[in-house]
């Protein structure tokens, strides 16, 4: 069964036993930030914060897709399924896309207000974490926008940030989907662009914005595809854009295609506060619509794992894995773990050896954006399994032939905290590729040595009978 909007979701969540109603009264102030940083990290449930200061009537729901149970929950899979059955899932259903339906009533318009109505402290957007540069109204939350050529709605998740109470200041990068649009097509024009920001709509809208599926398609349809059913759109109310029409709010506004203004720093995703102030994207807010007692999603961004380390890693590794396909690199499966926050990402290849890791850094170089900075190559190793590809990098990788590094000129990541601030502003960096396979036949300096593992090292007849008489030696399957 698809979850279309949160309440059903938050619903399910309750019969698992996967969130927390928090009925205290909690201050916008830090306080729901502290709560849901410590519950990532401790990997707690999901929480609805039910009593907020200064806003009766208002609910914050806090990690959506924060653990892989949650994601589990939302694919409709068992909640303790394995991770690569999680992935699977993932990467069986976008699969096939299904264009959205667009709808006349829609809950999310419940309530409109307009114009010089409009005051954004009217919605509980909570001071985050301490040195923020301002109260983030869109962390778990997406933005859509429009190719004014192509009439192509694009979803991305972006941040953005309370700039006064008719505008909001954001940091859509110039190489992401939103800045591309905005740099290239309204800007030259002089033309403000149409933005809705999207806030509490269901997993799967969510989850797709996390991810480029390509500049050509509407994200939408692959959120029908996760839920195996249309998502419902409704026009806005003052700009020509669709939206998800059981979202519980919905911002609508204009970026402003001459002016910029500060924005930062921000708690990031890769568990640093690594920038400063920058030049900001501002967005100017023609209207705010909204549920019936709204409830505000946010993620309490930071060290790993939440929603950005979970479901964001996931879409990004299944991403790489089909890009890598289709460049005809022959891999298996490709993982990205929570704790390598889409900087470190395993690649498991069935033959391993120079050529073919090769062919693995050569797409990554050829990426609009290389967020990664190291790659781990593994053959045997079960790229999901960390201990298998911890011991395969450490015996198999060699110190000087193992290792390729390129430098990157433009595409690297700007928010890696180990780029110093000239790198980072000219967004330059590195890849790293770590060659944990065996060297190709016609490569080798030696013989490949024996794996002293009990699959390895024992005749299957004998193999046999000791599997065969586990438990009755005494031992738990
Ligand atoms: C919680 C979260 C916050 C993000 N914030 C930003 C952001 O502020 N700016 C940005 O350029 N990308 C941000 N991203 C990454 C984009 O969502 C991601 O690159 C996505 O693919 C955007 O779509 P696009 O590639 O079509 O631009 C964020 C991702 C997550 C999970
Ligand atoms: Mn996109």
């Amino acid at each position: 069964m698809a979850y279309t909007d949160v309440r059903q979701f938050m619903e399910a969540l309750r019969k698992t036993g996967d969130i927390v109603h928090i009925k205290q009264e909690v201050d916008w102030d830090l306080e729901i930030g502290a709560i849901g940083r410590r519950a990532c990290e401790t990997e707690s449930p999901a929480i609805l914060f039910e009593n907020i200061r200064d806003y009766p009537g208002h609910r914050i729901f806090a990690g959506m897709l924060g653990t892989f149970r949650r994601v589990a929950i939302a694919l409709d899979l068992a909640p303790d399924a394995p991770i690569p059955d999680i992935y699977a899932e993932y990467a069986r259903r976008i699969e096939k896309p299904i264009k959205p339906k667009v709808v006349e009533n829609a809950p999310c318009q419940e309530n409109v207000v307009l114009e010089k109505d409009v005051d954004l402290y009217e919605l509980p957007t909570p001071y985050l974490h301490e040195g923020d540069g301002g109260r983030y109204i869109a962390t778990w939350a997406f933005e859509v926008t429009k190719d004014p050529d192509s009439g192509i709605h694009n979803w991305g998740m972006y941040r953005f940030m309370i700039h006064n109470k008719h505008y909001i200041v954001g940091w859509p990068r110039v190489t992401s989907h939103l800045g591309m649009v905005l740099h290239e097509k309204y800007v030259p024009a002089n033309k403000p662009m149409p933005m809705a920001v999207v806030i509490g709509a269901d997993p799967a809208c969510n989850t797709v914005s996390t991810v480029s599926y390509g500049v050509n398609v509407d994200e939408a349809d692959y959120a029908g595809a996760l839920n195996q059913e249309p998502v419902e759109l409704v026009k806005c109310k003052t700009i020509d854009l669709l939206v998800p029409a059981k979202a519980e709010i919905i911002i609508e506004g204009e970026i402003q295609p001459d002016r910029v203004t500060p924005e930062g720093p921000f708690g990031e995703y890769p568990g640093f506060r690594t920038e400063g102030m920058r030049s900001g994207t501002l967005c100017k807010i023609k209207a705010i619509t909204y549920r019936n007692s709204p409830v505000f999603t946010i993620i309490p961004l930071g060290v790993p794992p939440d929603d950005s380390s979970v479901v964001a890693s996931m879409t990004a590794a299944v991403a790489m894995k089909r890009g890598l396909l289709r460049h005809n690199v022959p891999v298996t499966e490709v993982y990205a773990p929570p704790h390598g926050v889409t900087h470190l990402i395993i690649v498991g290849v069935k033959q391993g050896g120079k050529k073919v890791v090769d062919q693995v850094r050569d797409f990554f170089l050829t990426r609009r954006r290389i967020d990664v900075n190291k790659i781990i190559v593994v053959d045997e190793a079960d790229p999901f399994n960390w201990g298998e590809v911890m011991h395969d990098f450490a015996t198999k990788c060699h110190p000087l032939r193992g290792v390729d590094t390129t430098a990157i000129e433009y595409g690297a990541n700007p928010l890696t905290p180990c780029y110093s601030a000239e790198e980072r502003r000219k967004y330059s960096g590195g890849l790293d590729v770590f060659d944990a396979t065996w060297p190709a036949e016609s490569d080798r300096f030696n013989e490949i040595p024996v794996r002293n593992s009990f699959q390895v090292m024992y005749p299957e007849e004998l193999k046999n009978k000791v599997i065969k008489n586990w438990k009755e030696y005494g031992f738990k399957d």
